[in-house]
């Protein structure tokens, strides 16, 4: 077993319909740790940069307008292969696909509105912390 930080983020969705506590629970009944977090409101301009993997994808300007339409929690996770781990806990993307019990299955409300973000690699991990969190805001 690998201790491995993920970087995840809980979306205006669910911000909006107060499940913020009811993600958390079940990325913590899952075996992450939240090691680091905050609340915020993305601007647009971090929302494109964050998302620019997908900017010749035709559903990207209104995955922006989304992400930026209120508040999201932005964390870090870890634990025991926390990549794949928060993978499996949030379920697949469209929530129509994701497993009974992932986060997705439970609490998304479509495609776009599926509650939560997840690293798909430690590669990109290591990124995505990195944009939204300084070294000393994370407490392993
Ligand atoms: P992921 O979040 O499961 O890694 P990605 O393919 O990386 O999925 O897509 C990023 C986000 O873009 C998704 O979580 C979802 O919010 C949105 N998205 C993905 N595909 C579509 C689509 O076909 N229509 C609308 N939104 C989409
Ligand atoms: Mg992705």
């Amino acid at each position: 077993m690998t201790t491995e930080r993920t970087f995840s983020i809980i979306k205006p969705d669910a911000t909006r319909r107060n499940l913020i506590g009811k993600i958390i629970t079940k990325l913590e009944d899952g075996g992450l740790r939240v090691i680091a977090q905050k609340k915020i409101h993305l601007t647009k301009e971090q929302a494109e940069q964050f998302y620019s993997v997908h900017k010749e994808r035709p559903f990207y300007n209104d995955l922006v307008q989304f992400m930026t339409s209120g508040p999201v929690v932005v964390q870090v996770l870890e634990g025991d292969n926390a990549v794949l781990r928060n993978r499996e806990l949030m379920g697949a993307t469209n929530p129509a696909d994701a497993e009974p019990g992932t986060i997705r299955r439970e609490y998304a409300e479509s495609l776009e509105a599926n509650s939560v973000h997840g690293s798909d690699s430690l590669e990109n991990a290591k990124i995505e912390i990195d944009f939204f969190f300084g070294a000393d805001e994370i407490v392993g």
